[in-house]
């Protein structure tokens, strides 16, 4: 943005004084469109909304900061909803604007779009949809106050419901002069913006979220070195002390914010300047400029597996990468392998299959990295503007993290640090290759029928939300289950080995396991990070196990293994256990159930009346699935209308996963120890936990 040009200015000036009112007007005009459409302007009229009006002005004092003129912002949020953000810069220019006759103060804050030429340049800490300027401040304001500190003198302008003027105590006067309200030290500069924001504009619940403020404002600091952003929170009711952030590391301390795994470098720092050219429209002319691009990364290895990389243009964070991301990946994966893992012996053999060479993924497990880029006017591009367009920029941060990277890896870097990342990334190479390998054979060597599924599941005709994959404990109770069910929507599977321990056994002992494999395949929507919940081929996945200590354990390790490896249908509430009744007794032709002992106890008092004794009244046990015929099956753990399904939780699961545990510490000991214990232990056991 150099030209600052609003968009509703269109109309023809009158003259001569004439003009400075038609002025006015029309930008009443331009305010009240960002009241009719405020979602347009501030993305929402939720707390969100609110949030980005107080954005609006701190970015602009970011960037006046970022610019070397200020390092003092201080935000306060009033008792009386207010919101002032005041910085120490140059202090917004006050003298008259050539065209409009009215300050640029009042320029700024009632032209659309006005900030390109007075907030900050070209280099504007607002990016992609936002940036909108303070203009938009006033217009979803009831009240606004702009105090200038410049030349001598705090200046200052008033608006109510957007109209110019001052105001003194509850009367207010129009017009476009500043008031000199009070002579101070020549040197003194800066800005004070406070904006009472129009409650019948925002939902009745939006409110600022100190939290967000909180870390919106430690971003800022880290982007900016030595900038001090203070915040104050006067709210009734809010009880958050005054806070104060600064950085002088810059995004080497985003960074080391960032880390959570324990480090295995110090922080790397990479750095440079190249020019570039680019063709731009100057006045409706496409013209050939030269810009400078100044790029600043910083970046670490951890022990951990995640990725953490976080990428700005100027002081505006690109959520979704872009040109100087690209080129940051592609530089670091080059490095990586044509210095630092060329002659690793481990690799060797996998170099024989042309396997040896470290992905994107690999290379950046475990890294924490910010990546800066500053230069003028960039581009933006995707739905939402978070990506970085301009082409120029990928090529130079290549070069630059290239050669330093190299730099780094051959010799510049600590020994011990450089050893550790070679380690770590051959580890990475080595373990995803063999993994692979290990789940393409898996893949061919289980027993998988000519549709490519298991060949012990009985599948149902029809997939999609009103299906379910009945999971069932043992050979015995499957003949009944596939008797029973209702083949349309309902697939069985029955388990036949052990069932893996997913809360402690590693990735490669998890994809051996055959039970695991068969209820990945059945499920058909793959497992671990690659879970596709949209792919699962059933709407519901029903665990059926029997009431008994080794039901509970088969239950709890099939719930850790979809806790860790298909949480999704977790989070979703797709999954189910069918609570097959321990005891059944018929009296006067109705069948009674019962769960527990003392459920049966309970079923037996009420149903003793009369002359019917308790002792008359003679209850089955089950004593497992199989035993049940397919009547009694099918009513308890088939039929929709008669059966009792509990919907686990991921509370469920994150007890399952410690009972799992558990259960291997207590195997093999005593029989009734274990029983107590489960009893106990096992939500999955509670009878009054049933929703029925
Ligand atoms: C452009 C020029 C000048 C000041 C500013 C922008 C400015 C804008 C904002 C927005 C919030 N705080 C600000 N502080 C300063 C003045 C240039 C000069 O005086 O020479």
């Amino acid at each position: 943005m150099v030209s600052a040009v609003a968009p509703t200015r269109t109309r023809k000036k009158t003259s001569g004084s004439n003009g400075y009112d038609a002025d006015a007007i029309q930008t009443l005009e331009g305010l009240e469109a960002v009241r009719k459409r405020p979602g347009m302007y501030i993305g929402g009229t939720g707390s969100a909304g609110l949030l980005h009006l107080v954005w609006e002005l701190i970015d602009n004092a970011v960037d006046e900061a970022s610019a070397g003129f200020a390092n003092r912002i201080e935000v306060t949020f009033h008792r009386d909803g207010s919101v002032e953000v005041a910085d120490n810069g140059r202090g917004i220019p006050i003298d008259k604007h050539a065209k409009r006759k009215v300050s640029a103060l009042e320029v700024v804050l009632t032209e659309l779009h006005a900030g390109g030429k007075f907030g900050g340049g070209a280099y504007g800490a607002s990016g992609g949809l936002h940036g909108v300027g303070a203009s938009v401040v006033n217009a979803l304001s009831t009240k606004l106050v702009a105090e200038v500190d410049r030349d001598g003198a705090t200046h200052r302008l008033c608006f109510q419901d957007r109209v110019a003027g001052q105001i003194n105590g509850s009367s207010f006067k129009p017009g476009h002069t500043l008031d000199r309200i009070k002579a101070i030290s020549k040197t003194k500069t800066g800005t004070r913006v406070r904006f009472w924001p129009d409650t019948e504009m925002f939902d009745p619940e939006a409110a600022i979220d100190w939290d967000e403020v909180r870390t919106r404002a430690l971003r800022a600091c880290f982007l900016v070195p030595g900038l001090k952003i203070k915040l104050v929170d006067k709210r009734a009711g809010y009880n958050n002390d005054p806070e104060e952030f600064v950085s002088r590391g810059g995004i080497a301390d985003l960074v080391d914010h960032l880390s959570t795994g324990d480090p295995l470098t110090g922080i790397i720092a990479i750095n440079g300047i190249e020019t570039f050219e680019e063709k731009v429209p100057v006045d409706g002319k496409m013209t050939m400029v030269a810009r400078e691009c100044t790029v600043d990364v910083a970046l670490r290895w951890t022990d951990a597996f995640d990725t953490k990389v976080q990428s700005f243009v100027n002081t505006i964070p690109t959520s979704e990468g872009g040109t100087h991301m690209a080129g940051f990946e592609q530089a670091m994966t080059r490095a990586v392998n044509d210095v630092l893992l060329k002659d690793v012996r481990k690799l060797a053999k996998l170099a024989k299959e042309n396997k040896h060479k470290a992905t994107k993924e690999d290379v950046q497990e475990g890294l924490v990295a910010a990546i800066k880029v500053t230069f003028p006017e960039p581009q933006f591009r995707g739905q939402t503007k978070q990506e970085l367009g301009t082409p120029a920029v990928q090529s130079i941060v290549y070069g630059i993290v290239k050669e330093q990277m190299t730099g780094w890896f051959d010799g510049e870097g600590k020994k011990a640090h450089v050893n550790r990342v070679r380690d770590k990334l051959t580890s990475a190479v080595v373990n995803r290759v063999t993994t692979k390998q290990q789940l393409d054979n898996k893949r061919k060597a289980a027993a998988m029928g000519s549709t490519g599924m298991p060949d012990k599941l009985a599948d149902c005709r029809s997939h999609g939300p009103d299906s379910e994959l009945i999971i069932v404990e043992g050979d015995s109770a499957a003949g009944p289950a596939k008797a029973g069910r209702n083949s349309e929507n309902m697939a069985i599977l029955p388990l036949r080995g052990k069932v893996v321990n997913a809360g402690k056994a590693s990735l490669k002992q998890v994809l051996d396991n055959a039970e695991a494999q068969a209820l990945f395949t059945a499920v058909g929507a793959g497992s671990g990070k690659e879970f596709n919940l949209a792919d699962s081929r059933y709407g519901r996945i029903v665990i059926l196990c029997d009431a008994d200590v080794d039901g509970s354990h088969i239950r709890c390790l099939l719930l850790t293994l979809m806790y860790k490896y298909m949480t999704p249908l977790l989070e979703a509430g797709r999954v189910f256990a069918a609570q097959p009744p321990l005891f059944t007794t018929k009296v006067g032709g109705e069948t009674y159930r019962a769960f527990s002992d003392q459920e049966r106890d309970a079923v037996t008092k009420k149903l003793a009346r009369g002359n019917r004794k308790a002792e008359n009244i003679k209850w089955q046990r089950f004593k497992g699935l199989g035993e049940m015929n397919v009547d009694e099956l099918a009513e308890c753990a088939l039929n929709p209308d008669t059966r009792i399904l509990r919907r686990l939780t991921m509370e469920d699961a994150k007890q399952s996963e410690q009972a799992a545990h558990l259960f291997e510490v207590l195997m093999g000991n005593d029989v009734s120890v274990r029983r107590d214990f489960l009893v106990q232990n096992s939500a999955l056991m509670d009878r009054d936990a049933l929703d029925i």
